[in-house]
């Protein structure tokens, strides 16, 4: 149903993705996106994410704050995505199938999709460093800056509205009985509450990116990329122009969600 009344949008944008496509080459691939990230799973934490790209260099600055503060005396590693593939949505309540109380990463899936890209805080970014506990966020409050090489499918789902931003690691002590007592989805071998969310946000479109120098005489105004609190409309409306631009990726996107069960 949204997807379907994002298509019928696509032609009022298109021209203006066309136009701004043409623009001079060295700006192709620059812009400018950020989440604001809010609690899951009842952890009342928050945060934001920008994302500013050159090409395919990422600079990735976040902060975050009322995480769940240590685990075993040490301070509490999150690993932290870019999740792509999905429907660029955080999980409500609804997503607890197992109703266990806690939404668990890959009951969010439907919503968020898979890791697209790890903000690990050194070495590998792709999605095989995504439970690596050693380069994640650590602790309950932390400021992270980074740049890196970006894959081509997070862009791609940075351009298509997908893209959502996941911080894991819930305080034990705030599950259920029962789910404290069950294994992560993801590491069998460690807690549930380790790597369930406890923060996501769409990412969309930073408009201060479009404006300095952008495109001049084009006349395109962006309207539909600033961030609503859930994001998810105006970022496949937004993305409506790319995802017509590269069909072959929209394929991609497409049979993916059909691959998943
Ligand atoms: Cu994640």
């Amino acid at each position: 149903m949204n997807k379907k009344s994002a298509f019928l949008m696509v032609p009022a944008l298109a021209a203006g993705a066309l136009m701004l496509s043409v623009s001079p080459a060295s700006a192709a691939g620059d812009a400018s996106y950020q989440a604001t990230l809010g609690p899951i799973n009842g952890t009342g934490a928050s945060g934001t994410v920008m994302i500013s790209l050159n090409g395919s260099q990422a600079t990735v600055t976040e902060d975050v704050t009322g995480l769940a503060a240590t685990f075993g005396g040490k301070p509490y590693p999150h690993v932290q995505h870019i999740h792509i593939g999905a429907k660029g949505m955080c999980p409500t309540t609804a997503a607890d199938t197992n109703k266990d109380g806690v939404i668990s990463t890959t009951e969010g899936a439907p919503a968020y999709g898979a890791i697209g890209t790890t903000l690990s805080t050194s070495g590998d970014t792709s999605p095989a460093a995504g439970t690596d506990l050693a380069v994640a966020g650590m602790g309950p409050t932390y400021h992270y800056e980074r740049t890196f090489t970006m894959n081509a499918k997070t862009i791609a789902a940075l351009q298509a509205g997908t893209a959502v931003v996941v911080v894991h690691g819930l305080d034990p002590a705030t599950l259920s009985a029962t789910a404290q007592k069950e294994k992560s989805d993801l590491v069998p071998s460690l807690p549930l509450a380790a790597t369930s969310p406890a923060l996501c946000g769409p990412v969309v479109a930073s408009q201060m990116a479009e404006m300095p120098g952008g495109a001049p005489g084009t006349g395109i105004t962006h309207t539909a990329a600033t961030g609503t609190a859930n994001g998810s409309e105006a970022g496949l409306i937004a993305g409506g122009g790319a995802l017509l631009l590269a069909a072959g990726g929209a394929l991609a996107w497409r049979r993916r969600l059909a691959a998943k069960d």
